[in-house]
């Protein structure tokens, strides 16, 4: 099997984010807890350059709490800020400002010194189709705002959502990149969801 997807929706919205990055503060990327490199876009790094990086390590319920853990001591070596997570449960999310405001912490100090008052910490989530981004939104901003679905590709457009006074939040559709160059990645991605049933030869993926 040859894996390969990245349709129209997914330039459309990658050339979206390279609009809306300009107004964003932090970075919050999500990535399976099961597979935390090849879940990785590298264009995620190239849109995230110069802005306050954090990594959720979703969908942890499903994968070795060991192995998280080191991946997580993994990712804060690179210099991430990093929360491992199941964004179906709302119990994790009380931390997750106390991160978003720490990561954010020049930034707020920053504004602090030239007078400007509350202004909120902007947060672009992005992440590979199906990897909780909308339901990660929904847990956190304690109702259902986004919409969520055991597919990829739910999530068509950017959609804003303010939390609260101190943060807002910025959802976006999953996205790809053009080639995975190493097969493997794509054989894993297609495992977990993140490339759609009907290009794939499911059977012999079982
Ligand atoms: N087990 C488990 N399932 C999760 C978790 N987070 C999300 N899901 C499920 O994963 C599926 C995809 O969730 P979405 O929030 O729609 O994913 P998304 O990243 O917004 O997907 P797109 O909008 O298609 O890019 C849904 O069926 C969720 O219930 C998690 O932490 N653990
Ligand atoms: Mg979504």
């Amino acid at each position: 099997m040859n894996f390969q997807w990245y349709p129209g929706h997914m330039t459309k919205a990658k050339r979206q984010m390279q609009e809306d990055i300009k107004l964003i503060d932090l970075v919050i990327e999500l990535v399976d807890a099961r597979i935390p490199l090849s879940s990785r876009n590298p264009d995620i790094d190239e849109l995230g350059k110069n802005k306050y990086r954090l990594i959720l390590m979703n969908k942890a319920d499903l994968a070795d709490r060991e192995r998280t853990r080191e991946w997580s001591a993994f990712f804060k070596e690179k210099g991430f800020f990093v929360v491992s997570l199941d964004a179906r449960s709302k119990s994790g999310m009380k931390s997750i400002t106390d991160i978003v405001m720490e990561a954010c912490k020049e930034k707020i100090e920053r504004d602090r010194k030239r007078g400007i008052k509350n202004r909120p910490v902007r947060a672009m989530v992005v992440g590979i189709p199906n990897v909780g981004k909308s339901t990660f939104i929904n847990s956190y901003a304690g109702k259902a705002c986004a919409k969520t679905g055991n597919k990829p590709g739910v999530t068509k457009g950017k959609q804003w959502i303010r939390l609260n006074k101190s943060v807002e939040l910025l959802d976006t559709p999953g996205i790809l990149w053009p080639k995975f160059e190493d097969q493997s990645v794509g054989l894993r991605l297609a495992l977990i969801g993140s490339i759609k049933d009907e290009i794939l030869n499911v059977d012999e993926l079982a």
